[in-house]
């Protein structure tokens, strides 16, 4: 078709979804580094869609297409986008909210499972002949514990909601107190991490949440305390972290998210209390693809002259 009209991608999506974008418009992969990327914005300065990631979309890229009607970002953080850019070009930008609420909550219980039960160490020492000389240390009952819930949002509730299958009882800390909860509510998350066994990190990312996991709240968790982090490395004091991991000032962490990611420090490697996976809290086919489809939605949505189906603003 001759008159589709461009749609540049700054992210890949699944074969089906993009071959929808496809058929769509005019699709522009974007260079991944950053110069070139900016370059080939102001090369095609008339481009008014946009498919990104959530972990990218600074000003400048708003300023270099100046027609943009929409970007269409793939996953429910979008910490990485200049929204004060966005409001003042007058741009919607979308998510992908609630497709991932339930796959990221299984991926949460999962973490809290290796890190309490120390999974990934169950499965070494079974790979490296440890068992033939006798069993692995015990570990720690996850069933009837207390889990604190940090970022009592959709995702949030969906875990607690998985929690409580475990008999586990939870409470929660975030901006203000939500109404309709029947959970214990924390006004300073360092009073959360005290009562808590397991303190699951579900917040957004970006400025407002930057180091909010402290050395003042890993000393509050305790020697007993487990940290899960499900939401963004940098709303964790990754150093600090190091450090109470290493000391014993927490028992352990579950960490999905990290500050650099993919370089994990040498130091996190090294340690024994922690489970760690690469940020795979979404990572299934189904809800991937899900995710994938709103991306698109979103962008046809506008094209068609509706509104956006999920904005973040
Ligand atoms: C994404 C995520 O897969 O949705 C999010 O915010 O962190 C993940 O689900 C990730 O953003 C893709 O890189």
């Amino acid at each position: 078709m001759a008159n589709k009209p461009d749609c540049i991608a700054t992210t890949t999506l699944r074969p089906t979804p993009w071959a929808r974008l496809q058929s769509e418009f005019n699709l522009l992969v974007a260079p991944t580094d950053p110069a070139e990327r900016l370059a080939f914005f102001k090369a095609h300065p008339d481009t008014r869609f946009v498919a990104a990631s959530g972990h990218s979309f600074p000003a400048e890229y708003f300023q270099a297409l100046p027609k943009l009607e929409i970007v269409s970002c793939f996953g429910v953080g979008y910490d990485g986008v200049d929204v004060a850019a966005a409001k003042a070009a007058k741009v919607p930008v979308t998510n992908t909210p609630d497709v991932l609420n339930d796959c990221v909550a299984d991926t949460t219980m999962g973490m809290v499972l290796g890190v309490m039960r120390k999974l990934p160490q169950a499965d070494r020492f079974v790979r490296d002949g440890s068992w033939l000389k006798g069993g692995q240390a015990l570990t720690t009952s996850v069933h009837h514990k207390k889990m604190g819930i940090a970022g009592l949002g959709r995702i949030g509730k969906t875990i607690a909601k998985r929690a409580q299958g475990f008999d586990m009882e939870i409470a929660y800390y975030g901006r203000s107190k939500q109404a309709d909860v029947p959970f214990q509510y924390f006004a300073d998350v360092a009073d959360l991490a005290a009562w808590c066994d397991v303190l699951v990190i579900i917040t957004p990312g970006g400025a407002g949440t930057r180091n909010m996991i402290d050395a003042r709240v890993l000393k509050a968790l305790g020697p007993k305390g487990y940290l899960v982090n499900i939401s963004r490395g940098s709303v964790v004091d990754e150093p600090a972290l190091i450090e109470a991991l290493k000391s014993g000032a927490i028992a352990g962490a579950g960490l999905d998210v990290f500050a650099d990611e993919p370089r994990v420090p040498e130091a996190l490697l090294a340690l024994d209390n922690v489970a760690l996976a690469p940020h795979v809290g979404s990572a299934t086919n189904e809800t991937r693809e899900a995710m994938c489809n709103l991306v698109v939605d979103n962008l046809v949505a506008v094209k068609n002259g509706k509104k956006p189906l999920t904005p973040v603003y």
